[in-house]
């Protein structure tokens, strides 16, 4: 166990340094990102309108819940809910680190992030289908340390492709965050920031696509920015300097 956490505090400070690298250079090595993040944050699940039921669940996060060859873990690890049922998660996190659990396939996203000791709720409403839905924990690398498990919706089962309308009108969604890093080679955007509404929480640490390379045009690290993401094609489409 001692020797699994010393890994898992080297890996973590070994992101930590490549962070602080990206966040130095508007040019970075694709190499340097963690892991493609929005891939993780595919949509699978639309929550239903009007919930028919409401349930509390109580979780805890920290080291101690860590199994053999973890450094952190959540517990439980599975949790159940009715469909089209409002969810609130009361989570205890007994670290002293911050922890975020995030539900990446419900729409609006879940995430209840925060530094601990110190208990937060957030409620969610489940889709109205039998679904499995992975839950983690956002913070670099700690999802590999163990904080990962599973909401089962129902009976559970595959997560459904969620339906494309077509013809549908284009939805915009705008926010505001601040450049970690500009990768032009890959078309992307790592960004810092606050609440998308109707979209995505707030994230520490994000990397969006972009439709195209003009939208980077002029756009360097540590700018701060209004960007527009369409959400059928989960890219920013526009990205504005803001003056400072
Ligand atoms: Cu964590």
């Amino acid at each position: 166990m001692k020797g699994a956490l010393l890994v898992g505090i080297s890996a973590f400070a070994q992101v930590m340094g490549l962070t602080g690298f990206a966040a130095a250079s508007s040019e970075i090595n694709p190499a340097f990102i963690p892991e493609d993040l929005m891939m993780q944050h595919q949509i699978v699940a639309t929550s239903c309108a009007k919930p028919r039921s409401f349930r509390r669940i109580e979780m805890k996060g920290g080291t101690r819940f860590a199994r053999e060859g973890e450094v952190f873990a959540f517990e439980p690890r599975i949790i159940r809910a009715e469909r089209c049922e409002e969810v609130e998660i009361i989570l205890e996190n007994t670290d002293t680190v911050r922890h975020a659990l995030m539900l990446p396939g419900l729409n609006p996203m879940f995430e209840l992030e925060f530094t601990g000791p110190g208990v937060r709720s957030l409620r969610f409403v489940t889709p109205d289908a039998d679904v499995t839905l992975e839950f983690h924990c956002h913070v670099p690398t700690h999802e590999k340390m163990g904080m990962l498990g599973a909401l089962i919706v129902g009976k559970g089962g595959k997560p459904p492709t969620l339906q494309v309308q077509p013809q549908g009108p284009v939805q915009l969604f705008n926010g505001i965050g601040s450049v970690i890093a500009v990768d032009r080679r890959k078309n992307r955007l790592i960004l810092s920031h606050g609440e998308i509404k109707g979209f995505m929480a707030a994230m520490t640490e994000m990397s969006f696509l972009v439709t195209s390379r003009a939208v980077l045009k002029g756009i360097m690290a540590g700018d701060t920015v209004r960007f527009t993401i369409d959400a059928d094609k989960r890219a920013i489409v526009g990205v504005v300097r803001l003056v400072q």
